[in-house]
């Protein structure tokens, strides 16, 4: 069932892609650019031509009917965006999938939402095509070109159509998106999503935190199959007339260039790789037209907070989000943020801390974080949703506590808590304390089996470049963490490596180390 819009209000017949470009044309906003992506701009009035004749592609010459569900493989570039905002106006109920995703991960996706119907970029159709020759829903694989040259099937199809599109009159409570979740734990849940609430998430977090005008150039790593990514990248700058600057392969360079070039304004990434983009500000690197850096995604620790503000002058907004919720449902705020604290509820949501048995705990005390509101929490077909979903309240899998003030402060991933010898130890406070040490690039500490005392700290550890990964470097690190948190807490072993093993969506996987372990 629906929760109830909270604040929010929209009519009965809402189809978001329309909102998101018609809708924007008809307010003025025709010149304005909209998307920025392999060399080209486009502007509002272009992107809602083009959606406009995929739309009609989709209908008239593959038969998508709405509510039918429709798979989209692509990296981040606007055709990507006009193929999830033309099967949108479609009615199709869209799965945006990685770019990264093998034919294996996808016929995960494709037999739990029974997808007959894919769009793909053509340089990434292989494994959809293995994926589709084995499979007993995936009937039709079609391609279209990322680089938005429109030399294939899709686009020249497209082409012949006209501009105008009579978009599928979907109720607000209609399913438009399914986003897929594999968590850290590597079992893939959906979870479904109606056409209001793509413009819940704009009206709330984006409208109420970010203050979005057409003048910001939003820009940033996560997927758009990620709904991080997605909101951040496309539904955010669409829904207030902003401009969105995609690239296929955001590493932390490319980031800073197109930051540069573009003068973007809003960045949306993850705290690793605002570590990367401080160090870059010492070979030269300008982020000086950023007026919010977003962090979310991971926990920020409190040393990459500090060095940004410090170094940029520009805020840092840590949030939390969910696949579940949609996205960011609790945030700091301009003006207020602190280090190591992610902030309050964004307008619609509730926050609360439970103990085992759903009640809430007192202020200070450390428990699972519940949420509720508007965007969540509906997952297809799982029988998760009971555990995950109580009286109305998700359940996440993250352990916070919530301070006199209502604030809210991370504690741990609930599986992140290491006790060892006795003593609780959350990993990520060992964490923190590793990335402070300019050694350090990226850490993920576990808790490993041990005969004496149950558990250990374990750091695996990628070094910064140019530091020997040798004993002397293993006892440096090991002191730093006693010198600035609790002795007990430092990893009584280190593990060098050259990367971690994370998602699609950039998250450290920690159970992958804790089963190696
Ligand atoms: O915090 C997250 O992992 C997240 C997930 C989905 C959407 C948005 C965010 C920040």
């Amino acid at each position: 069932p629906a929760m109830p819009l909270d604040g929010f209000d929209y009519p009965d017949h809402l189809n978001a892609a329309v909102e998101l470009t018609d809708r924007m044309v008809e307010k003025g906003f025709g010149d304005h650019v909209a998307l920025i992506g392999n060399g080209r701009q486009r502007t509002y009035k272009e992107l809602s031509d083009w959606t406009n004749r995929i739309a009609h592609a989709l209908v008239e010459d593959y038969g998508v009917k709405p509510g039918e569900r429709v798979l989209i493989r692509s990296a981040n570039n606007p055709a990507m965006v006009a193929c999830w905002l033309a099967a949108t106006k479609a009615g199709a109920v869209v799965v945006n999938t990685m770019p990264m995703l093998r034919a294996g991960e996808l016929s995960k996706i494709v037999d739990k939402a029974e997808i007959g119907l894919a769009l793909c970029d053509t340089r990434l159709m292989d494994e959809l095509v293995a994926c589709a020759k084995g499979s007993a829903f995936l009937k039709k694989v079609i391609g279209f070109d990322g680089t938005a040259n429109h030399d294939a099937e899709l686009d020249r199809i497209a082409l012949g159509k006209p501009v105008r599109f009579e978009a599928v009159r979907t109720g607000r409570d209609d399913v438009a998106l399914l986003g897929f979740t594999s968590g850290t734990t590597g079992v893939p849940k959906a979870t479904m999503h109606f056409h209001r609430d793509i413009l819940i998430i704009a009206d709330g977090y984006a409208r109420e935190v970010l203050g979005v005008t057409p003048d910001d150039v939003f820009v940033g790593s996560p997927p758009l199959a990620f709904t991080f990514g997605l909101g951040g990248l496309a539904v955010f700058p669409l829904r207030f007339g902003a401009a969105a600057a995609l690239l296929e392969n955001a590493t932390p360079p490319n980031l800073i260039e197109i930051i540069q070039k573009y003068r973007a304004t809003i960045c949306f990434t993850a705290p690793t790789a605002y570590r990367v983009m401080l160090k870059a500000m010492d070979e030269g690197a300008d982020l000086s037209s950023l007026r919010a850096a977003v962090s979310a995604g991971e926990t920020l620790p409190a040393p990459v907070y500090e060095e940004w503000m410090a170094r940029t002058g520009k805020p840092m907004l840590d949030g939390i989000g969910a696949t579940e919720m949609l996205h960011i449902f609790i945030t700091s705020r301009f003006g207020d943020s602190q280090p190591a604290c992610t902030g309050r509820p964004v307008a619609g949501y509730e926050a609360r801390i439970v103990g085992d048995d759903g009640a809430e705990l007192p202020r200070g005390e450390v428990g699972r974080l519940a949420v509720r509101g508007p965007t969540g929490c509906r997952y297809l077909a799982d029988e998760r949703q009971a555990n995950y979903v109580q009286n109305g309240w998700n359940i996440t899998g993250d352990a916070f506590w919530q301070d006199e003030a209502g604030y809210f402060h991370f504690a741990a991933r609930n599986d992140d808590m290491i006790v060892s010898a006795g003593y609780n130890i959350a990993g990520p406070d060992v964490e923190a304390a590793l990335l402070a040490h300019s050694d350090v690039l990226e850490c993920a500490v576990i808790g490993a089996p041990d005969a004496d005392r149950g558990q250990i700290v374990e750091a695996h550890v990628v070094l910064a470049a140019g530091v020997a990964p040798d004993e002397a470097t293993v006892r440096r690190l090991q002191d730093h963490v006693k010198a600035v948190i609790a002795p007990y807490k430092y990893p009584r072993r280190v593990v060098f490596t050259d990367a971690l093993p994370k998602t699609q969506t950039g998250k450290i996987q920690r159970f992958r180390l804790r089963e190696e372990a």
